[in-house]
């Protein structure tokens, strides 16, 4: 295979931005500090049964006074990016831009890349991952469209305010997983399980907030600001890599993404999609279309479990293969073990939609940690998988995707939504009851490969 020149013997490209990513409502606390407004999962975790052990982000790993220890954590860790994610009802406690932002909430993000950048690390920010203000919620959230116009208007402002000292913004943090975790399945704030056209708006909602948010930035932050979102595609892997499987995965990367990224790319719903929902299709225009597909300068990707794709003489060309119950799986039921979904997902959105850069904006795994007598958390399952995963992603590369950089989920152990603390994903250990935090045997991995710039 053609090997570019930047990843040759195993090595990662020179430049390669090696990160953490960790989200507001996970990693913060201090939910009712600095003037901050409810959001939808402050509403939702109260609520009894909603989320395991009746967990809540009230307190969580107390970011928000810990942040200089976290970045040190990271120093040493020998990192170059670090994801996180603005609250949006820190800046605007009813979501609503009007009037001034409440100015403790945007010092509090101030100091933290200010704090970032001095430890030259460059902050990478998300605008929204899924802490929908409750305020908004009361207006009917993502169902109603103005959620989306308020969206753009917050974006302006953490734009205007931030960008002098923030490059990378992301609008949006898996618009597949907020409107059908929280609109369809209801397991996920705000709870609802709408019917079929009501789930087809909200997420006509969240991919225009998106786009609306491209063209705020665009006005409203310094010029040369880079703009993208973080998205999680369906992870179409072929599900053995020969020429028939490959073009099938292609296809399912279309249309398994639908109403997300290929909207985003494409400016418009694949025939499918739409012929799929028949009466429930989503109403929308073409202004609005054109606005969800502005140019972006880069997408993120979420990429965790793989979706096996097989060809099939079916309409779409394609069947989903489904992993059985003896599949190898990581501490949460879902988190399928599949390293080569780094490889291909990468390789083919490049391929499909060419974007002017990709960034791994997540992978990771959770895993039953537990603390040794010496104090030590050797986590060989987590340390397995991110090997794995990071050497196809080091092969996608060789071959060709224009993966600029990577982001691991999570720096700390966090509120994992519906899961609460019971399933941990950092590299770093969180004891709750101290807020002492713990390099594990991952973190020690993740700091070899970081610091070589290559698998060891
Ligand atoms: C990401 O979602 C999120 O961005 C991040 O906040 C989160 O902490 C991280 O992954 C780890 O989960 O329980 O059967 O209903 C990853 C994609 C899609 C994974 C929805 C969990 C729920 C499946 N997520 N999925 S289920």
């Amino acid at each position: 295979s053609p090997a570019s020149p930047a990843a040759q013997g195993g090595s990662f490209p020179q430049g390669f931005v090696w990160g953490t990513a960790t989200a507001a409502y996970q990693v913060e606390g201090a939910a009712n500090l600095g003037g901050r407004g409810k959001s939808i999962w402050d509403t939702f975790s109260h609520i009894p049964g909603k989320v395991a052990n009746g967990d809540t982000g009230d307190v969580s790993a107390d970011q928000y006074h810990r942040f200089k220890e976290d970045i040190a954590l990271m120093r040493d860790l020998g990192v170059k990016g670090y994801r996180f994610s603005v609250s949006w009802t820190r800046i605007f406690p009813d979501g609503l831009a009007t009037g001034n932002p409440n100015a403790e909430g945007l010092g509090y993000y101030q100091r933290l890349v200010d704090a970032l950048r001095e430890a030259s690390i460059e902050p990478y920010c998300t605008l929204f991952h899924w802490d929908l203000p409750q305020a908004l919620e009361d207006k009917g959230g993502w169902q109603n469209r103005d959620t989306a116009q308020h969206f753009a208007d917050y974006a302006a402002v953490v734009g205007s305010k931030l960008s002098d000292r923030v490059s990378h913004f992301m609008t949006t943090n898996e618009i597949r997983s907020f409107t059908e975790l929280g609109y369809a399945n209801g397991v996920h704030a705000p709870g609802l399980k709408l019917d079929a056209q009501g789930v087809a708006q909200v997420k006509h909602h969240g991919v225009l907030a998106h786009g609306l948010a491209v063209q705020a930035l665009r006005a409203h932050a310094r010029p040369g600001t880079m703009i993208g979102l973080a998205e999680n595609p369906a992870a179409a892997t072929p599900v053995i890599p020969d020429a028939a499987n490959i073009h099938a995965a292609e296809a399912a990367l279309r249309e398994e993404n639908a109403p997300f990224l290929t909207a985003i790319f494409e400016g418009r719903y694949t025939e499918r999609y739409l012929a799929q929902l028949g009466g429930s299709a989503p109403k929308f225009t073409d202004a609005e279309m054109k606005a969800i597909s502005s140019p972006l300068d880069f997408v993120g990707l979420n990429i965790y479990n793989p979706m096996y794709i097989k060809a099939a003489d079916t309409p779409a060309g394609y069947t989903v293969v489904h992993p059985s119950p003896t599949y190898p799986r990581m501490a949460s039921p879902w988190l399928t073990v599949g390293p080569e979904a780094l490889y291909w997902v990468p390789l083919l959105v490049g391929r499909t939609w060419q974007p002017r850069a990709i960034y791994i904006t997540e992978n990771g795994a959770s895993a039953a940690d537990l603390m040794t007598p010496h104090g030590e958390v050797l986590d060989i399952d987590r340390a397995m998988f991110l090997r794995n995963y990071l050497n196809q992603l080091q092969r996608s590369i060789t071959d060709g995707a224009p993966v600029k950089g990577y982001f691991v989920w999570s720096l700390l152990d966090n509120f994992e939504w519906a899961d609460g603390y019971d399933k941990r994903f950092g590299i770093v250990y969180v004891d709750y009851k101290t807020q002492k935090r713990t390099p594990k045997l991952s973190a020690h991995l993740y700091r070899n490969i970081v610091m070589q710039n290559r698998i060891v």
